[in-house]
């Protein structure tokens, strides 16, 4: 017996399973909405402040340069808050089918995330646009630093330079990380079927990709609890949780053998 959710989605969801079966190269683009059922707070859910702060206001340079105390209280509590979390059904379900069904990197994983949970459950090509929250970055000499998840304190030095760290994370008003840019501009442009996962779609570049990948004949599966600024580009919306969803779409997959796949001219 399926869960609720599962049932009146029955169509749409075998339609997305022929688009993956058919598809040579896929391309995944997720967002806080993955992360939810690990408990993982989104962006723009709820009130999408906190400690009365907008997530827009504390995640820029200008708040570091002005506050760097708020801006390391913000992230050390969501690299505590990290330490009790585990990947969900959702996030291992992408695993799979880049290591059981689309071996050979014809899976990019693309995540706006800074969580690093795809790769805890396994996903190995994981482009990370907005950086990773156990990464550090030294505002003096730019070592880039992994830290797991231990605690760093109010405003942690540089162990080679002495000056202040930074998360290494993608602020407001920051360029991205040009190779995983570039990587995922690519991905987006040669895949024949791009999923949209979690995501409210409002944060550029990288809601971008989506009309990118439409314009290059690319198909369109949308896993979101709601509609969102993306769905009017989507082939199938599959509206509900990704951590129920993704792993109903692996399985048809997973059950039926390989028809052949049409590679895009
Ligand atoms: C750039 C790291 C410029 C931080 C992030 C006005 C002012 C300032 C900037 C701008 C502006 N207008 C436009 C901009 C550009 C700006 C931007 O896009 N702003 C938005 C808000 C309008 N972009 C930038 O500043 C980017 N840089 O433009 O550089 C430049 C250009 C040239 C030269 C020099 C500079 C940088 C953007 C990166 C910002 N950093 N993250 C941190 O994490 O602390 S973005 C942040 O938002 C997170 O990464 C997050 O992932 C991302 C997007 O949010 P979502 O992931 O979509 O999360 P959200 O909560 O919104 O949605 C969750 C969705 O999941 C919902 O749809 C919900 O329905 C769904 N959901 C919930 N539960 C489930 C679910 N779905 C399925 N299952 C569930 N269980
Ligand atoms: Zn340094």
């Amino acid at each position: 017996m399926h869960p609720p959710v599962i049932d009146d989605l029955e169509p749409a969801l075998d339609e997305a399973a022929r688009l993956l079966r058919q598809a040579l190269r896929v391309a995944a683009l997720t967002g806080a909405g993955v992360s939810a059922e690990s408990g993982v707070p989104t962006f723009r859910g709820a009130d999408g402040l906190w400690e009365g702060h907008r997530v827009e206001e504390v995640a820029t340079p200008m708040a570091f340069r002005d506050n760097p105390e708020l801006v390391w209280r913000f992230y050390n509590q969501r690299r505590e808050r990290l330490t009790a979390v585990q990947p969900n059904p959702g996030h291992f379900a992408l695993a799979e089918l880049e290591a059981k069904h689309f071996q050979d990197g014809r899976f990019t994983l693309v995540t706006q995330n800074v969580d690093g949970l795809h790769r805890q459950a396994g996903s190995r090509r994981v482009l990370e646009l907005h950086g990773n929250l156990r990464r550090t970055r030294c505002t003096g000499c730019a070592e880039i630093k992994d830290r797991g998840l231990e605690p760093l304190g109010d405003l942690p030095e540089c162990g080679q330079c002495g000056e202040l760290l930074r998360p290494d994370i993608v602020w407001f008003h920051e360029m991205l990380p040009e190779d995983a840019w570039e990587a995922a501009a690519e991905a987006a442009a040669t895949c024949e079927l791009f999923l949209v996962v979690g995501t409210s779609a409002v944060v550029y570049p990288a809601a971008s990709l989506i009309p990118a990948a439409r314009r290059s004949g690319a198909k369109i599966v949308e896993i979101n609890l709601a509609a969102t600024d993306a769905s009017h580009a989507a082939d199938v919306c599959l509206h509900g949780p990704s951590g129920v969803i993704l792993p109903e779409l692996v399985k048809r997959i997973r059950d039926k053998n390989q028809p052949h796949r049409v590679q895009r001219t």
